[in-house]
């Protein structure tokens, strides 16, 4: 997945992930959504949070194995959540944040089991912006997010994630974010790195999506827009085609 994932950043192709929240999403809109993925495709879930209280990652995988050829990757928030039935995990060191137990201390607890499971590891700089509200992976982590009015610093977080030899980088505003991160911080970021670039909090319309991949994302995740709103997936798809025909023209 990491080559996928390279060759979209090579090629200037856009890609959009689905965040499922095993905690959120019912069996029942699960299914309809897959289905949905059939005529507007996406190319990748994710699948996790950072709360996850009823631990059905299993069932949730297996129900999208089902309908979906899609690659399935973890989006942890802690050592429980891994699973061995998915594709890949997002193995994701906060380095926006200075909480230790987020940036090594988890890693140590999972390497041993991640080791086991054959999963693809996808080592990920997990930078969190500030969006105007707390969010929960910001309390969780106990850390301070990075001001979103301050693509400077976010520039030189993401360098040093690729300079400590990181292969992705994930700007995240935060599941339900009330302001996804600027297109300015976005811009600035992608200056600066040849990696990567994950972008997603707060995606929650068609024109969103749209600032965040002409800014610069390489993949854009969607979560809480697409559960309450099961009709924002083919805008995405349409945002996402419009991008890619313009790079098959090219
Ligand atoms: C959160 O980036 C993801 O970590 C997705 O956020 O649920 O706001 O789309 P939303």
């Amino acid at each position: 997945l990491l080559t996928i994932l390279r060759n979209y950043r090579l090629s200037g192709r856009k890609a959009l992930a689905i965040l499922l929240d095993p905690d959120k999403i019912e069996q029942n809109a699960l299914s309809d959504l897959l289905l949905r993925t059939n005529e507007f495709p996406v190319d990748f879930f994710l699948v996790g949070g950072s709360l996850v209280t009823d631990y059905i990652h299993k069932e949730v995988i297996a129900t999208i194995r089902e309908h979906s050829n899609v690659p399935i990757v973890l989006f942890p928030g802690n050592p429980l959540h891994i699973d061995a039935s998915a594709d890949a995990i997002l193995f994701l060191s906060l380095i926006s944040g200075r909480n230790p137990e987020f940036l090594i201390g988890q890693h140590v607890i999972a390497a041993p089991l991640l080791k086991k499971s054959g999963l693809e590891i996808l080592p990920t700089g997990y930078m969190l912006v500030d969006s105007g509200t707390q969010t929960t992976v910001s309390y969780i982590s106990g850390t301070m997010p990075l001001p979103h009015d301050k693509p400077g610093v976010a520039a030189c977080t993401a360098m040093a994630g690729e300079m400590l030899g990181l292969k992705l980088i994930y700007l995240d505003a935060g599941s339900g974010a009330r302001w996804p991160v600027t297109p300015a911080m976005i811009n600035a970021v992608r200056a600066v790195i040849d990696l990567p670039l994950i972008v997603g909090g707060g995606i929650n319309s068609g024109e969103k999506a749209y600032e965040a991949l002409k800014a610069g994302a390489d993949m854009i995740v969607v979560g809480n827009g697409i559960e309450q709103d099961p009709d924002l997936l083919p805008q995405l798809s349409a945002v996402i085609r419009e991008f890619n025909q313009s790079v098959v023209q090219a």
